[in-house]
């Protein structure tokens, strides 16, 4: 049958595009899920691609500060237990660069941006870590602040992604437990080991509240994500359920949260806060925090060390398709 000669090739085009997008609205309005099969507008394959692969990234770097302290741990049982948390990570790394190749993006291209210093990841993991108690600080306040934001993720309308983000979220959850019971432990101790507790929640109490991303009137990306079923909430909101979650526990810990105003507000029922210093935060994306440097030499390092690795994978890959088709 040929299309009535009104109709150009262009038109009957632009018909099945209006009918995929149509679906398209029709699953997010359902709250239902988008699988990779699934037509999906560019806008949004290219917003998960940017939020997946800067999660990624997030997980592999933030091996370092802790990675840091593996060889120093306390005890054989410490040193067990980290090394088992930063063996998580990149375990999470992997399913996140493997959600976002369902996009369309190649590993090797998301690491060739990380290497190049053309990609995000968490301002958190550029500061660093001098003292054991950061390890505590890190579980408890970083690990804190990834349930409280990627716990609403395992209902993101990407299939992929929501998938990964449930198994993440049960290993952050036993991570932040560890980092609280390292502090408990610490401020059950010596007064220099309370202080040295007390010092590292200092240090990470404001860089953690900057994980949340920049206020709502100044995130650009907030509105779409939401209308998109990725984000759920905004990054005030997320913020703000994560200081209340963490002021009781602050208190069974024994340690003070460093923020002057922080109130309840009984007409909000929420807690006032101070101003988070946004400065830092920008100065800290724009590659001037304290290891931003540090933090990308050693991945180019670990990218340039591991290449025969990849290399032996890949011939071992070849050699196994090739006797595969032999037999076949
Ligand atoms: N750091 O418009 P929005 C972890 C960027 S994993 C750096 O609000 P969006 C586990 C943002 O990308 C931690 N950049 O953006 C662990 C955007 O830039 P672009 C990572 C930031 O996407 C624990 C621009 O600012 N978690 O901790 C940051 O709607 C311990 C404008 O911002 C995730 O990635 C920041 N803090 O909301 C591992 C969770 N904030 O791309 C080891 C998934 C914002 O336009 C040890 N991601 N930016 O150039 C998300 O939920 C969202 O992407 C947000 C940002 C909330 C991070």
């Amino acid at each position: 049958m040929t299309a009535p000669a009104e109709l150009s090739v262009a038109s009957i085009d632009e018909h099945r595009d209006d009918e995929a997008q149509a679906r398209f609205d029709d699953l997010i309005a359902k709250d239902s899920r988008i699988e990779p099969r699934d037509w999906m507008p560019d806008a949004y394959r290219k917003t998960l691609i940017r939020q997946i692969s800067q999660h990624a990234h997030s997980e592999i770097i933030g091996m370092q500060p802790e990675s840091n302290w593996i060889s120093r741990a306390p005890s054989l049982k410490r040193k067990a237990i980290l090394m088992a948390k930063v063996q998580d990570e990149a375990g999470h790394g992997l399913y996140l660069y493997s959600a976002a190749q369902t996009l369309g993006i190649g590993r090797e291209e998301m690491m060739q941006q990380l290497i190049e210093g053309r990609a995000r990841y968490s301002s958190i993991f550029n500061y660093t870590t001098p003292t054991w108690a950061d390890m505590g600080a890190i579980g408890w306040l970083v690990d804190g602040a990834a349930i409280c934001n990627q716990v609403p993720l395992c209902r993101a309308s990407y299939g992929p992604y929501g998938r990964a983000m449930v198994r993440i979220c049960k290993e952050e959850s036993f991570h932040q437990r560890q980092g609280f019971e390292i502090l408990l432990e610490l401020m059950q101790g010596t007064d220099e080991q309370k202080r040295m507790a007390q010092d590292a929640v200092d240090r990470w109490y404001w860089p953690s509240l900057m994980m949340f991303g920049p206020p709502d009137d100044e995130s650009p990306n907030s509105a779409q994500s939401m209308a998109w079923n990725i984000k759920r909430f905004s990054n005030d909101e997320l913020r703000q359920r994560f200081v209340g979650m963490l002021v009781p526990q602050a208190e069974v810990l024994g340690v003070t949260l460093p923020d002057p105003n922080l109130t309840w507000n009984e007409e909000r029922q929420a807690y006032d806060m101070s101003e988070i210093d946004w400065d830092e935060f920008h100065e800290v994306l724009a590659g001037r925090g304290p290891a931003n440097a540090e933090r990308l030499r050693r991945r180019r390092e670990a990218h340039e060390d591991g290449a025969w690795v990849r290399e032996a994978a890949a011939e071992y890959a070849r050699k196994q398709a090739a006797k595969a088709a032999t037999a076949a």
